[in-house]
């Protein structure tokens, strides 16, 4: 049998991303003679994408990004996305969502009506992993693959051409006429043969890879290098993975060296004007590891690169490589709290205060790019803690910070708190990063988190003669609008240090 396969990305901002699972899925489908298109939400309008909100808040420097990707009325997605239905005529219907996306997939189905004939609808990512039962219960759903899907879609998909049973693929939950069938999770692919396919990006234009930054569009590139995190921060999702794979295998994985090699080439020769590492910690790979990658990088590429990694990761011989590429690099790492208290009894990281001042000093005097994110609106922080987040940022010194609203997203041990606490139900709506926080009966209102996340730029980076004024624009923003743009425009001018690539 052959069959048409229409994989679908339902994502929540107008940002280009190339999704790796996309790249995954679809060549793993071509190999097996499938045919395969691709249609994603990005560029149709859309309220609350969170690098426009930053972009408004004066986190990111805003870019001309409405020239470089022309969105499409978000009235036509429903539309858009019925036609390619009837034009193609999908056997299977590969959907890859991270939790909030997987909101924007539920009512984009709702809006799409009946499909006649219907395809076999299956979900995986993220969300899926996380909360399979919200998953499974979607009506139009027929099978969700939890955890990593390189074997499991090669699987399924070998099965199905075959017109084979499918109900005991593994990591696969599927609707049988018994009800649904909740097969086991399979051991992790290892780290020789997790990246042997290389990646298809056929579907991917000019605008995937638009990456507004720092005030300009670059071509970027997007690569992984390793898979999996070694910590367990409590409001991370990677904690859940970690449950989900106990006993199954490595989960921290490293891409082998020429096999990276050889990802790095194809995106140089796509046109990459600079590279985005997708890992979580990047710097936690071994160290004659790095070195060679630094070695080779610098001398055969020279890209900017931004990485992102834990505080902790961050040593002086692990950075005096990556500055010796002589290539512009960003690294961020994840702040969350300049609270003690909420670092240690809510996030349960055992780095200090004075752990992260040595980590990011060690950046900036190496000349790296330092970005740091925090977090607001975390269980039990009064406004004074979110006060010492801001004074933390403004004593490291970053490059560029961003501050978060946290949000407690399934399978996190914080989401278990906030529920046994009843700050939450447990049925709220997932929300953006830069949205009102879900949480209730806190110190904070949730309009103190909002409107406190608003000013974090100019909280962070103004001299403190300007609180007054800043705090006239967090208590309320709508009168004082002109004030807060004079800010903005103040603090671009005179506090912010644009990243010179030229
Ligand atoms: C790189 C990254 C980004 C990048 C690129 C995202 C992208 N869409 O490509 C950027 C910076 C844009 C980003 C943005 C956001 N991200 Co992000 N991101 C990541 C990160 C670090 C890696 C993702 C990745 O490329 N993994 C490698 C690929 C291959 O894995 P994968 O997508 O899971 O796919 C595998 C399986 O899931 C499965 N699979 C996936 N889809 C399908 C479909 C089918 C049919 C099948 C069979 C299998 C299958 O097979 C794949 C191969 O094994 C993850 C952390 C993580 N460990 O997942 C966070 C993560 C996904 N991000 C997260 C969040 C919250 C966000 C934001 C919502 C934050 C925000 N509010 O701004 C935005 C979302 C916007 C957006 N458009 O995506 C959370 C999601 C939590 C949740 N429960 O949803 C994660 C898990 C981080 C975390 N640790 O909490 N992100
Ligand atoms: S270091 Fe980052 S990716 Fe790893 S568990 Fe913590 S928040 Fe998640």
């Amino acid at each position: 049998m052959k069959a048409r396969v229409l994989l679908l990305y339902p994502n929540s901002t107008n940002d280009g991303v190339m999704p790796l699972a996309v790249g995954i899925l679809s060549t793993i489908a071509k190999d097996l003679g499938c045919e395969v298109e691709y249609f994603e939400t990005t560029f149709y309008q859309k309220e609350g994408s969170v690098p426009e909100e930053r972009e408004r808040t004066g986190e990111f420097k805003v870019s001309d990004r409405e020239h470089a990707v022309q969105l499409l009325p978000h009235e036509h997605l429903a539309r858009d996305l019925r036609q390619t239905l009837d034009r193609f005529r999908p056997d299977i219907l590969a959907v890859t969502v991270n939790s909030i996306e997987f909101e924007q997939f539920e009512t984009l189905i709702q809006a799409l009506g009946p499909m006649e004939p219907k395809p076999f609808v299956i979900l995986g990512g993220v969300h899926p992993t996380v909360a399979p039962d919200a998953v499974i219960g979607n009506p139009f759903v027929d099978a969700l693959c939890r955890g990593e899907g390189e074997a499991a879609w090669e699987e399924f998909l070998t099965r199905f051409l075959n017109q084979q049973d499918l109900s005991d693929v593994q990591n696969l939950w599927i609707k049988t006429a018994d009800g649904v069938q909740k097969n086991p999770i399979r051991p992790l692919v290892p780290e020789d043969q997790l990246w042997r396919r290389p990646l298809d990006f056929s579907f991917f234009d000019e605008r995937h890879f638009t990456a507004p930054f720092d005030g300009r569009i670059y071509h970027r590139g997007q690569i992984e290098s390793s898979r999996g995190c070694p910590f367990d921060c409590t409001y991370c999702a990677n904690t859940a993975f970690k449950r989900t794979y106990k006993g199954l295998g490595k989960f921290v994985r490293l891409r082998p060296f020429a096999n990276l090699v050889e990802a790095i080439k194809k995106q140089v020769e796509m046109g990459a004007e600079m590279l985005q590492f997708q890992d979580e910690c990047f710097l936690s790979i071994p160290l004659h590891h790095l070195q060679e990658f630094c070695r080779w990088y610098g001398a055969e590429v020279q890209l900017p690169m931004m990485v992102q990694t834990r505080p902790e990761s961050v040593k002086e011989n692990r950075i005096e490589p990556l500055a010796a590429m002589g290539t512009p690099v960003q690294i961020s790492c994840g702040i969350e709290s300049g609270s003690e208290r909420i670092l240690h009894d809510i996030c349960k990281r055992r780095t200090t205060l004075d752990d992260m001042r040595e980590a990011f000093k060690i950046i900036r005097d190496f000349g790296i790019r330092s970005t740091g994110y925090t977090m607001i609106g975390l269980p039990t922080e009064t406004r004074e803690e979110a006060f010492e987040t801001i004074f933390f940022v403004r004593e490291l010194d970053l490059d560029i910070s961003i501050m978060s609203i946290f949000y407690p997203f399934v399978g996190t041990p914080l989401r278990d708190f906030c529920i046994r606490e009843e700050y939450i139900t447990g049925h709220e709506k997932v929300t953006n990063f830069t949205d009102p926080p879900i949480l209730k009966h806190q110190p904070m209102s949730p309009e103190e988190v909002y409107n406190i996340r608003r000013v974090y730029s100019l909280y962070t980076r103004l001299p403190e003669a300007y609180f007054p004024k800043i705090e006239l624009c967090e208590r309320d923003l709508e009168n004082h609008a002109e004030l807060y743009e004079d800010l903005i425009a103040l603090m671009y001018r005179e506090y912010y240090r644009s990243w010179d690539l030229d």
